[in-house]
This record gives C-alpha cells, sequence and structure tokens, in this order.
C-alpha cells in the first residue's frame, strides 16, 4: 500500500463511523420518542489512527497490503448501556439488522479477559456509498457498560503509559478494580427496575412541566393575565408539593383549556 494513498484508503471507513454513529443514535430517538428504556445510553465512533493501524499491523505482522482485511477496528463503534443485561440486547439489534452483516462475535463480558477487561466485540461488514459505488468494509463495536467503560479507558491509558512493562503493584490494583466493577454492575442489574422506573417519571415530569409551561405561555394570548395568574400559582403549589397525580390532572385541564381556545395556533 502506498502512503500517498492512506487518506483516500481511510476516507470510507471515517464514513462508516460517521453512518453508524447517526444510526445507532437515531435507535436511542426512537426508543425515548416512544417513551420507553434505551438499552443503548451513548454512541462513540472514531477512526484509528495511522499510527495505531501500523502499531497493530507490526504487532500481528501484517503486510501494509493486508491492513484493510487484517485489521477489523480501522472504523470502531464504541456503545455505552447502563446495565450489562442491555449488551445483549443492543447485541440482539444488531444481528438483526439488515444493513450490517456479523464476522465473528467474542463475548468478553461472560470471558473476562485476564486484564480483567469486559466487553462485547461484534465485527461487522459494512457498505459504504463512494464515488466508486460500493465497498464493503470492516467496523468494530465494541458493546460495554458505563462501568466497564470506565476501567477500560483508564486501563487503557495505564498501557498506553507502560508498554509491557505495568509494574505488577499496578496490575493488581486493576485487576481488584475490575472485580468492584464487576460487582457494581451486578448491584446496578439487581436494582436495574426501580432505577429505570425512577429515570421515566424523572423524565415523564420533565415533559409535562415543558408542556405545562408551553400551555400557559400559549394561554397568555387569549385570557386575561388574572385567570392566567390564577392557573400559575396552581401549577406552583401542585409543583412544589410534589403531587404527580394533580400535576397529570393540571396538565390534563390546561391542555384542554388551549385547545379549547385554539391558543396552540396562535403562535
Ligand atoms: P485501541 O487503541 O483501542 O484501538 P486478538 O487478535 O483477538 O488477540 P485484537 O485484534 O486486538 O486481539 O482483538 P481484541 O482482543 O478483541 O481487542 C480489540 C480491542 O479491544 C482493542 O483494540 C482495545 O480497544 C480493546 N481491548 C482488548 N483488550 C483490552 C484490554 O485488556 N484493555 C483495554 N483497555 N482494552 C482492550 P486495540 O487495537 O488493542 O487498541
Amino acid at each position: 500500500m502506498e502512503i500517498q494513498l492512506w487518506r483516500k484508503i481511510l476516507d470510507p471507513y471515517a464514513l462508516a463511523v460517521d453512518e453508524l454513529v447517526v444510526k445507532f443514535n437515531h435507535c436511542i430517538s426512537e426508543y425515548r420518542m416512544m417513551g420507553e428504556y434505551s438499552p443503548i445510553e451513548q454512541v462513540n465512533g472514531r477512526l484509528k489512527t495511522i499510527s495505531s493501524i501500523l502499531e497493530k499491523a507490526q504487532k500481528k505482522q501484517v503486510p501494509l497490503e493486508e491492513v484493510e482485511e487484517k485489521i477489523e477496528d480501522i472504523a470502531g463503534i464504541r456503545i455505552i448501556c447502563q446495565f450489562v443485561e442491555d449488551i445483549y440486547t443492543v447485541v440482539n439489534i444488531i444481528r438483526n439488522r439488515t444493513d450490517m452483516r456479523i464476522k465473528s462475535e467474542k463475548d468478553y463480558v461472560t470471558n473476562v479477559k485476564e486484564s480483567g477487561y469486559r466487553s462485547y466485540h461484534i465485527i461487522i461488514y459494512y457498505n459504504v456509498e463512494t464515488s466508486k459505488g460500493t465497498k464493503e468494509i470492516q467496523a468494530e463495536i465494541q458493546i460495554r457498560t458505563l462501568a466497564m467503560n470506565f476501567w477500560a479507558t483508564i486501563e487503557h491509558s495505564l498501557q498506553y503509559k507502560y508498554k509491557k512493562n505495568m509494574p505488577d503493584h499496578i496490575k493488581e490494583r486493576l485487576s481488584s478494580a475490575a472485580e468492584a466493577i464487576k460487582t457494581l454492575d451486578q448491584e446496578m442489574g439487581n436494582i436495574r427496575t426501580e432505577i429505570v422506573d425512577a429515570q421515566n417519571d424523572f423524565k415523564i415530569k420533565a415533559n409535562m412541566v415543558a408542556d405545562i409551561f408551553n400551555n400557559i405561555q400559549n394561554l397568555y394570548r387569549v385570557l386575561n393575565r388574572t385567570e392566567v395568574l390564577k392557573i400559575q400559582e396552581e401549577f406552583l403549589d401542585i409543583y412544589q408539593s410534589g403531587d404527580m397525580i394533580k400535576l397529570r390532572e393540571l396538565s390534563k385541564k390546561i391542555d384542554h383549556l388551549s385547545e379549547h381556545y385554539n391558543a396552540q395556533s396562535l403562535i
């Protein structure tokens, strides 16, 4: 592979990273739009740097001509979940997609690496459209929890710092930190339902308050100020009491009022 061709070679991978990030972010939006819990919390993507590609090629004794075939993570996507259970939901989402084809899977969540590293890896084949036609590239998708990501990010920096010579006492600390991360994920998994319910309640309340504010603002156009201030006062009283049932009732009442006066269309 000629060095001057690198940029051209990497370009489809950059496009794949952009597209895949958009697609998985869209997945999050779809769940949230339906008012459902999203198994995906965050998505990041990165194009492997030329220096990292060369380093890996050297380590694995891959000739430059075979880099595209043998280095599977030139395009890398990281999907972060809240709970371990979500990782497997995401794996199934990927398995069922028709716009990517799975080449291989590695479950380091169940089969933890010696270092303590945990994550689920999927290598996919993915088509990108270029000016020269369709190109099938490989991409690596890493799926892990927030806690696993915290550990992996820190351990990765230390690996970079020490290369192969990480002192034993740091290895030991990392290993016990990995155990702590596993326990944390298990504990959070045990109270998953409570956490998800609390997050849903928070979102529902936030949306309801935003709706009430919009409607009150619109009502200023059709009602007199004293009437609107009365509604506003009622809202503040209920909000301060924290009574969600009354807040829902008030939200409906203001909604009907707003609809009755056709206030929303007067914007
Ligand atoms: P970077 O800098 O993140 O891109 P293999 O041939 O299977 O032995 P390979 O091809 O490296 O090895 O595959 P593997 O083991 O599935 O690892 C792929 C990527 O997973 C790595 O890419 C890391 O991002 C991550 N990873 C794997 N093991 C560890 C680990 O022990 N600690 C951390 N922090 N990350 C890990 P790169 O190219 O090595 O690194």
